[in-house]
């Protein structure tokens, strides 16, 4: 079983406690006492069965139950054994017959009970990892006072009947015992929840090193200053282009018409492409997005400067201001660029293109072939809830002679994963991220998952037959290449859905890595999930990092050359796609099972609930750089921080300016 159905399974039993444990209350206090002894025992029963989930849980990591062992199960447990003993005697005393099995204290130490399993459900909502002292102080405050207010509302009734408790003087004047334990309770319940208050304000720290060093004295370098050449390699060209945003009303393949955000008013924008040590020039100008735009290359590890990130590496292209990018074309391969100015919104409307740099001679990595017969980029993207492939010219068929070779260029620029399957064929993935796989097998019937972000090449020799691109297994949809251009022959796409994905963590075939685990100077832990946390100055229920949301998520320090080693963890219900700038990570393991395939070199890894990734890179990249979710919402709800060069400065914003990805 996932570690994700594990959590969903754990919720399930955390709810049914807390249903549990109030219906025990109820039929307590409503002096059902036939049937209140055995709602106590399930709910007993169903503690226990929390117990069981938090344990499977704790053995596929110790992020997944901190909240829960720490806190949650502790704070039920004495709770419902506070409550088994001081409920239990007179119900089963009542069943002989000998009383009413009622008593202020059974009754309020049921509804303790239940308020302690309501609080661990919320703090795992709207908390999670880590716990705080300032957490646990709270929740358990706000615990004691439910029990105390129950007890006022409970204690009166048996007043009535037994006549009150033994008084007690204090200070001259007669008080019930009772009253004084409510008093004293209710100071210290406010004590710890005021201190607890107190506490969550403290600042977080700015920073986190990973095990390394801080700040270096050495002379600081402003991003401003990281900056592409001016001219390409011996041998290369110049390659201008000017991009210009604007509104523009586009016809999308399905014949609908969208208001678009647009590059040069074409969705996708104009595609850039270059051999490899060319320069790549563009002029970005903004005719008319208030709210400002940028250029990011993503996957393309230009120097900092060029990153187009707002606030960190330059500032937003108002209307009428214009920015020259440039950069040298040395990562060969399959990239794409967006706004990251307010990309959640930009990118979908469609302020984004391709980028594709192939090889100076012919040659690729993988063999001596020559560049493909047959080579289209694909970036997918959902306009209006329909995906359009391939967006550019709208033409979804393209003739293909049998034994031309075929290189499908797969980019996906929404913010959810999509589903590929090539029918018709057997064939590779030849580069995952742009970066070209170690001999990849020939595989045929298995589904691609990509990434939001994420690119893959499939290369094959065209069949005699149809072949087709299925996305998100809809038949009708995707893509056709036909052996006799407008012949006979619709290719026979079978039920999609039930193929099996492809793991690329065991495709293809294992080479030397240049480093492993153990040999990373800095280590950083991601734990990604939902909670309450303050974004860009606003309390919101956001997409947090470690319990934080941006920009309160500490920067991560690294320096020149070091191995960093990052663990993602997903503790919540939702996919993230996880994407650091200006550097691929290598895949260590995914879930504590090693990548056993060719080396993965990825720039977006989707981290799917449960789910725990260990990657690594070298800081061989000078700057400042955004780390984060490329589900664009979930980024813009708070779901991403910076990974600092020690020696790096930036003029932009900063801590205090206008947020990346994000427009005011
Ligand atoms: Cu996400």
């Amino acid at each position: 079983m996932t570690t994700g159905l594990w959590i969903v399974l754990d919720h399930v039993a955390a709810l049914l406690s807390v249903a549990a444990w109030f219906a025990a209350g109820v039929t307590l206090a409503l002096r059902r006492t036939r049937l209140a002894p055995a709602v106590l025992v399930a709910a007993v029963l169903v503690t226990l069965l929390r117990v069981g989930t938090v344990a499977m849980l704790a053995g596929r990591g110790w992020w997944f139950v901190q909240e829960k062992v720490l806190l949650g199960l502790p704070m039920l447990g004495a709770a419902a054994a506070g409550a088994v003993l001081l409920a239990g005697p007179r119900l089963l005393a009542a069943r002989r017959g000998r009383g009413t099995g009622w008593s202020v204290s059974g009754v309020v130490s049921v509804f303790t009970a239940a308020y302690a399993a309501l609080a661990g459900l919320v703090v795992t909502f709207l908390v999670g990892y880590p716990l705080t002292l300032s957490t646990a102080l709270i929740t358990i405050s706000l615990v004691c006072a439910g029990a105390l207010l129950t007890m006022r509302v409970v204690a009166p009734a048996a007043e009535e009947t037994a006549g009150g408790g033994i008084p007690l003087v204090l200070g001259g004047r007669l008080i019930s015992r009772r009253r004084f334990l409510g008093w004293s309770g209710g100071a210290a319940a406010l004590t710890a929840a005021g201190a607890g208050t107190g506490l969550s304000f403290l600042p977080a720290e700015a920073v986190t090193v990973g095990g390394g060093a801080g700040r270096s004295s050495r002379a600081a370098v402003s991003v401003a200053d990281l900056r592409g050449p001016g001219s390409p390699a011996p041998g290369g060209t110049v390659r201008r282009h000017v991009l210009t945003a604007k509104k523009a009303t586009v016809r999308l393949a399905s014949g609908g018409e969208i208001d678009a955000w647009t590059y040069n008013g074409e969705v996708p924008g104009p595609a850039i492409s270059a051999i490899q040590g060319d320069l790549i020039e563009v002029r970005l100008r903004n005719d008319d997005i208030e709210g400002g735009v940028t250029l990011h290359w993503h996957g393309y590890d230009v120097p900092c400067g060029e990153d187009g990130v707002p606030g960190l590496t330059q500032l937003a292209v108002r209307p009428g201001e214009e920015f020259v990018h440039r950069f040298r074309a040395d990562q060969v391969g399959t990239y794409w660029y967006h706004t990251h100015h307010a990309s959640h919104v930009g990118v979908h409307r469609g302020l984004y293109g391709t980028l594709v740099v192939t090889p100076r001679h012919g040659q690729r990595a993988d063999g001596p072939a020559a560049a493909e017969q047959l080579d289209l980029t694909l970036p997918v993207h959902t306009f209006d809830g329909t995906v359009v492939i391939p967006g550019r010219d709208g033409r979804t068929e393209h003739p293909a002679p049998p034994g031309t070779t075929v290189r499908l260029r797969l980019i996906n620029t929404d913010s959810n994963p999509h589903r590929i399957v090539l029918a018709g064929t057997p064939f590779r993935v030849a580069a995952v991220d742009g970066r070209d796989l170690n001999q990849p097998d020939e595989v045929r019937d298995v589904g691609l998952r990509l990434p939001a972000g994420g690119r893959q090449d499939l290369v094959f020799r065209m069949p005699g037959t149809p072949v087709a691109l299925v996305v998100d297994d809809d038949r009708d949809g995707g893509l056709r290449l036909r052996p006799h251009g407008d012949g006979p022959g619709e290719a026979g796409v079978g039920d999609t859905s039930a193929l099996p994905e492809l793991d690329l963590l065991r495709y293809g075939a294992p080479a030397a890595r240049p480093f492993g685990a153990r040999d990373a100077d800095r280590h950083f832990t991601l734990v990604l999930d939902r909670g309450l946390a303050v974004v860009d100055g606003r309390p919101a229920y956001a997409q947090t990092v470690n319990g934080r949301g941006h920009p309160a998520i500490p920067d991560q320090l690294v320096a020149e050359g070091d191995i960093v080693r990052f663990t993602v963890v997903n503790r919540s219900l939702e996919t993230h796609p996880w994407h650091l700038h200006g550097h691929p990570v290598l895949v260590l393991s995914r879930d504590g099972t090693p990548s056993t395939g060719s080396p993965l070199w990825l720039d977006t890894f989707d981290v799917r609930p449960g789910e725990t990734w260990e990657v690594a890179f070298r800081a061989t990249n000078p700057g400042i750089w955004m780390n984060h979710c490329h589900n664009l919402p979930h980024a813009e709800q708070g779901m991403m921080l910076r990974l600092r060069y020690d020696s790096v400065t930036t003029p932009f914003g900063g801590a205090h300016g206008e947020s990346p990805g994000h427009g005011h």
